[in-house]
């Protein structure tokens, strides 16, 4: 008769003391992890933002065709073998030979020149830099023609192409008052 009632308030005992069994506790390490995946969510999505948005790049432009008439092999009379088309940012300084010879040798040599044509031959080419021609700066070009003997000509005229720079300041976005 005893037993039973020590039992059972040895039970209720338990129960009043200590409430509803306690829910296991989370460890420190998997709070750690969802706090770093919610951090890793964040940047991604901050990162996401930040390649949706158009950033503003330095414009270009792909190709130069440049046009000319072919002189000749002597002067203005027959069939040069080779031109040189060289082209720069830098406005050439025609003051003096050595300044000339100087930006000759710093420009940059453009490529697939057609073979010279007879005198009065309409010629051109496209010039096409690996990076393109960038706009918001001009571009000096100068061709030489060369003869079977190696004879080169002097320069031709100075041929500039001015590329625009269209692409306006982004707006600001953080203007306060105080
Ligand atoms: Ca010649």
């Amino acid at each position: 008769m005893s037993r039973p009632q020590a039992w059972n308030q040895r039970t209720c005992h338990c129960c009043a003391a200590d409430g509803a069994p306690d829910q296991p506790k989370a460890p420190a390490y998997r709070r750690l992890l969802a706090l770093l995946a919610l951090v890793v969510l964040f940047a991604a999505l901050v990162l996401s933002v930040l390649i949706l948005l158009p950033f503003p790049v330095h414009s270009q432009v792909a190709s130069l065709t440049l046009t000319w008439h072919a002189s000749g092999d002597d002067s203005l009379t027959g069939t040069a073998t080779s031109y040189d088309l060289r082209y720069s940012s830098t406005r050439p300084d025609t003051t003096s030979a050595a300044a000339k010879v100087s930006w000759w040798a710093a420009a940059t040599v453009a490529s697939g020149l057609p073979t010279p044509g007879p005198s009065g031959t309409a010629q051109s080419v496209a010039v096409a830099p690996p990076g393109g021609f960038l706009t918001g700066r001009s571009y000096y070009f100068v061709l030489r023609s060369t003869d079977d003997a190696g004879n080169q000509s002097d320069w031709s005229n100075v041929a500039l192409k001015s590329l625009p720079d269209t692409i306006p300041p982004a707006p600001i976005l953080d203007l306060r008052v105080q």
